[in-house]
């Protein structure tokens, strides 16, 4: 299974310890291929926003799954969630309403998405399970 996660980059880093514990758990059940979301040190280098965009256009594409942490709000995160739901892709968006946001209408209203609210990590180990488990299901 290829597994595409999303979380924020230039919307703000606060979560990125949190995107690796993320990442570790859904490496359980296949590839991973946007590993470095969760990377400390990502920092501005080279690579141009257009090379970015075809990238992660195509990871999209490849992707039996798209897992989104949505607390830390991004254009990005928004952007792919949209576009994976077009692909018609199973989509998780995982959100912890502790930390006092309130989700875009876009995606909490959207009828792609399985929104699922947590706290723990663990909780959103279960969430992963679920959704995995639906499309093993499906497949
Ligand atoms: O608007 P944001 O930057 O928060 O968007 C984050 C989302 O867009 C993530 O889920 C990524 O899939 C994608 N994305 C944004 N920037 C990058 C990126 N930059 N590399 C790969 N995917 C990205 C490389 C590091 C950069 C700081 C040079």
């Amino acid at each position: 299974m290829e597994i595409y996660f999303a979380g924020s980059i230039r919307g703000g880093r606060d979560d990125a310890a949190l995107y690796r514990r993320l990442i570790d758990e859904l490496g359980r059940y296949g590839t991973v291929l946007t590993e470095h979301i969760a990377d400390p040190d990502l920092a501005e280098h080279d690579t141009s926003d257009q090379e970015i965009y075809a990238q992660d256009i195509d990871w999209l594409e490849r992707a039996d799954i798209v897992v989104a942490e949505v607390t830390t709000p991004s254009l990005g995160v928004g952007y792919e969630i949209a576009r994976a739901e077009t692909l018609g892709k199973p989509i998780l968006c995982l959100f912890r309403p502790a930390a006092g946001r309130r989700l875009s209408a876009m995606v909490a209203g959207a009828p792609g998405p399985a929104v699922v609210a947590y706290e723990t990590v663990e909780e959103a180990a279960a969430a992963i399970g679920n959704a995995i488990a639906a499309i093993d299901r499906a497949g």
